[in-house]
């Protein structure tokens, strides 16, 4: 709501005309530069502080949804930004507010997520005497942040915003915060005197497509490979570079894998389409390619890769190119821009060096049906209690090509990480390297409101969904229905294995054990739709009849707490 003070004069030259003076808050300001940026929804739980920036939603036609825990405000602000590209944003109050928020900031900061967190703070004019709820939010939240500002006047409030977008996207993606104290947010400035940035007026472009001469030196290589392999990772997804991944291992004839958010680049079943034969080619072929994922501990650092293959990474991130281990040639730029670029260099040439691979691609399929086979009967099980590999595997069965993945949990999603493949681009979600338990509910509500016309499925362990489970009210208060299963073991069984491993059975069950909840019952209670199953066979109609529900909908699966994923029993998490 803006204001007009009565009788000001306006500056043009005709000194007499009576005007009148636009006034708007900082809460208004906030929220026009929140619209200019693209932000339709804010993600928050209410607090006295920000107040001011629900009026300024109500204003520029931003839905608020409110949730029962900041953190899920946050993991939510950071799922909306996966989905949609543009930065989801979450709005929380001073002090426990903000405190509550920061595991969301945090694996944002680890997933490379673009989004803005708004704290409240208490008012300039109490700095530093003891107000309600005040913390040091900006020296918190910097080493998890891009950008972490306080707003110091009203008139600054929208460029701030803008600011703080700008710098989400400066390099790899990630978030940024700004604190608003509670007088800057509810003061009210003349509309001329604050800079409100213009819609597409404060940011450039990140499409870089790198050291043109660096694009021809990976032509060379790859015309040259005869065993080259690509891993299509997560800024794949970020730089919306599907059709330029696709186009490259097509027409190049080069094996793919998928790792994050890259996941469903190409669809299961696609020739070049590999996941079971990683290690294999990552330590036979001559040239590999690593396209926006970093050399973390989910790569080994980079140890598991040939010695003798030429390594080329590519990545938004000069920080990450090159780190924990030696590469042959470095790119940084946008995915999409660089492997549509290669492509077209190679596709000019006489020999482009595609049908040289055709045993090479034959050698890796044989690998990865020979994997895939040793598996399937597990998958298959038909033992009671249920084996987790049955449960990933009906749960893969289950997926059509408009289904978002979602995985959060430890031991059972790392079963679901070896036999879920998502059917369609951007259909997969998990925490990140952070490896955040929790992230599930808050993803699912983002999807769910950001994709209605898809469907969510969620798959939790009984550990992670307790974490942020509440907000399944959520869900349910906002009419977002999603396919939901715990995989229940009553246990935090990753943990669980390596303390047996460690330290014996006897001394195995010390501070990982939870009780035999009734997820089902939960779910029910709060107005979502709940079924237990407990034979393997029933695991399919109960996740249909979930379907069908139309509600958000918990299937509790009881699975054998004592079988553990191969990724768990290796510990590969820690190597
Ligand atoms: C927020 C958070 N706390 C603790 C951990 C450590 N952790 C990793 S896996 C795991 C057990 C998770 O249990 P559950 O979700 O039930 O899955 P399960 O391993 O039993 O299949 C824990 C506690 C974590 N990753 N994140
Ligand atoms: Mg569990």
């Amino acid at each position: 709501m803006t204001q007009t003070i009565p009788g000001s004069t306006s500056r043009s030259d005709k000194p007499e005309a009576p005007t009148t003076q636009e006034l708007i808050s900082g809460g208004h300001l906030v929220a026009k530069a929140l619209k200019a940026e693209g932000v339709d929804t804010i993600f928050t739980l209410c607090g006295g502080h920000i107040i001011d920036i629900y009026d300024g939603c109500v204003d520029e036609g931003i839905q608020v949804i409110d949730v029962r825990h900041e953190q899920v405000a946050a993991h939510a602000a950071d799922g909306y930004s996966r989905i949609t590209g543009t930065p989801g944003c979450a709005v929380v109050t001073a002090g426990p507010g903000t405190s509550d928020a920061i595991t969301g900031v945090a694996n944002a900061f680890r997933a490379e997520s673009p989004m803005l967190l708004i704290g409240g703070q208490g008012a300039l004019s109490q700095h530093k005497m003891g107000s309600l709820q005040d913390l040091p939010h900006v020296d918190m939240m910097a080493p998890i942040t891009k950008f972490a500002a306080t707003v110091p006047s009203t008139a600054r409030a929208a460029d701030l915003v803008s600011m703080a977008f700008r710098e989400c996207f400066n390099g790899a993606p990630g978030p940024s915060f700004l604190e608003i104290p509670r007088d800057v947010l509810d003061a009210k400035v003349p509309l001329e005197q604050a800079r409100l940035p213009r819609p597409g007026g404060y940011r450039a472009s990140t499409r870089s497509v790198g050291d043109p001469g660096s694009i021809e030196a990976l032509a060379d290589l790859l015309t040259h490979a005869q065993k080259p392999c690509v891993l299509l990772g997560n800024q794949v997804w970020t730089c919306r570079a599907t059709d330029a991944a696709v186009s490259f291992v097509h027409e190049l004839n080069v094996p793919a894998f998928m790792n994050g958010a890259g996941r469903g680049t190409l669809p299961p079943g696609d020739p070049l389409h590999f996941q079971l034969a990683r290690r294999h080619a990552f330590i036979e072929a001559d040239l590999i390619i690593i396209v926006g994922t970093p050399f973390d501990f989910r790569m080994g650092y980079g140890r598991r890769l040939s010695p003798a293959a030429k390594v080329v990474q590519i990545d938004l991130n000069y920080g990450t190119v090159g780190k924990n281990r030696d590469i042959d040639l470095g790119i940084v730029g946008d995915a999409g821009a660089v492997l549509a670029a290669v492509t077209q260099a190679i596709s000019g040439r006489l020999d482009t060096g595609t049908s040289a691979r055709k045993a090479w691609i034959a050698e890796l399929r044989a690998v990865e049906t020979a994997a895939y086979d040793k598996r399937l009967p597990r998958q298959l099980s038909d033992s009671s209690p249920i084996d987790p590999y049955r449960l990933v595997h009906e749960i893969n069965e289950f997926l059509t090509e408009d289904s978002i993945y979602i995985g959060d949990g430890g031991d059972i999603v790392t079963f679901s990480g070896q036999v879920v493949q998502p059917k369609s681009p951007g259909h997969w979600m998990d925490p990140g390297p952070l490896g955040t338990l929790g992230v599930g509910i808050p993803f699912v509500l983002a999807a769910k409101h950001a994709r209605p016309d898809k469907e969510v499925v969620a798959l939790f362990g009984d550990g992670a969904f307790s974490l942020t489970g509440w907000d399944f009210e959520t869900l349910v208060r906002y009419n977002l229905p999603f396919v939901g299963i715990v995989g229940n073991n009553s246990s935090m069984n990753q943990i669980r294995y390596g303390q047996i491993q460690k330290y014996g059975e006897a001394r195995g069950r010390v501070g990982n054990t939870l009780g035999d909840v009734h997820y089902d019952q939960f779910a029910k209670m709060l107005g979502g739709y709940g079924e237990e199953v407990r034979n393997p066979a029933d695991i399919g109609p109960a996740l249909r009849r979930a379907r069908e529900s139309g509600l958000p909908s918990l299937i509790n699966v009881w699975v054998d707490p004592d079988v553990y994923a191969p990724g768990t029993m290796n510990q590969t998490m820690y190597k």
